[in-house]
């Protein structure tokens, strides 16, 4: 069919479904894209209270370096720390006692790379980094991934560590072989960044949930489910139950809705409430969302309290809870 025609034909459609009014409000909602001398940089947020991870995104935003170098060396931090058992070395394993990885990136020109159920690298985001810009794909998982890692020079070492094994021989007697969906244990980081240029990018990475069955993917490596970058409009990244996430296709929807007029924190608000909208009546899980617009503002929202994010601009470094749906 001609394009126009085609066009013509598919808005009378969805005129008929939402009604004329619902579209003239979403046309009047609709602000242009900000040009890129308003952008308000540099800034750099991330998941939860990883001051040091923001530090280090800012070393590289501060003298004029680019968002994505920014994102990738900010999330490293967590990756190469051994404490944070939600990422990289030292993340919990799968219920096999594997420890998989799952990270993305994103650039401010929709490049976009993406590596899932990695194994034996520390830094999946630099992987992810390299798929993007090295190979005509997107993603790349499991073995595929790690050949690649190997070929570009990534070293292969044992990312599970004594403190993680002995958690996950301890789950093994007790848990009847679940996988943990709880509350609490969310350290996934997310990081968005704005820089000088006006430029946006976004790293996620994560070794998923702790326990998970062998080949289990969340929402952390899933590109518009646990991060999302528009250089027109802003960007979002989640934390949290990835299978939700990954339903609403969250981090998209989140840079959708500021691309219609919301702010960032209207965005997550109404992210939230899809997810939970899907989910009437639970409260078993979590999940946070962060995002930044093309002006430097920022939001989040989450189910649970405890959510909170890092903020890293010209005026300082703060952590900056989230508000919740539910307030106990
Ligand atoms: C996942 N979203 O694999 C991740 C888990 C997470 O902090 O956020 N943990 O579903």
């Amino acid at each position: 069919m001609h394009r126009r025609k085609f066009l013509r034909n598919s808005s009378m459609g969805t005129a008929g479904l939402l009604g004329a009014s619902a579209l003239a409000s979403c046309r009047e909602t609709s602000p242009e894209p900000l040009p890129p001398t308003e952008a308000k940089g540099p800034v750099a947020v991330c998941t939860w209270d990883f001051g040091n991870a923001t530090a280090r995104a800012w070393e590289v935003l501060q003298p004029g370096g680019q968002a994505l170098d920014a994102v990738e060396a900010g999330v490293m931090v967590e990756e190469a720390d051994p404490k944070n058992q939600t990422v990289g070395l030292g993340g919990r394993p799968d219920r096999e006692g594997r420890v998989t990885l799952d990270a993305c990136i994103m650039d401010a020109k929709g490049g976009c790379g993406s590596v899932m159920g990695l194994e034996g690298f520390v830094h999946p985001i630099s992987v992810a980094r390299k798929v993007m810009e090295e190979t005509p794909h997107v993603i790349l998982v499991g073995e595929g991934a790690g050949q690649f890692a190997e070929a570009q020079g990534f070293e292969r070492q044992d990312l599970l560590t004594e403190a993680s094994r002995l958690e996950w021989e301890a789950w093994k007697e007790e848990a009847n072989y679940q996988p943990i969906i709880n509350i609490e244990n969310h350290d996934t980081i997310g990081m968005l960044a704005l820089d000088a240029q006006g430029n946006l990018a976004g790293a996620c990475t994560t070794s998923g949930l702790a326990y998970k069955m062998r080949g289990r993917v969340g929402d952390s490596p899933v590109i518009g489910a646990g991060l999302y970058v528009d250089n027109e409009v802003g960007a979002a990244t989640a934390t949290g139950l990835g299978e939700e996430v990954v339903r609403t296709v969250g981090s998209f929807l989140i840079v959708e809705l500021m691309r219609q007029g919301m702010s960032p924190q209207e965005a997550c608000e109404e992210g939230v409430r899809r997810i939970l909208q899907r989910n009437q009546g639970r409260e078993d899980f979590q999940i946070g969302f962060l995002a930044l617009n093309k002006r430097g503002e920022t939001g989040a929202y989450c189910i649970h309290p405890g959510f909170s994010y890092r903020r890293f601009d010209g005026s300082g470094h703060r952590n900056i809870p989230s508000e919740s749906v539910l307030k106990s």
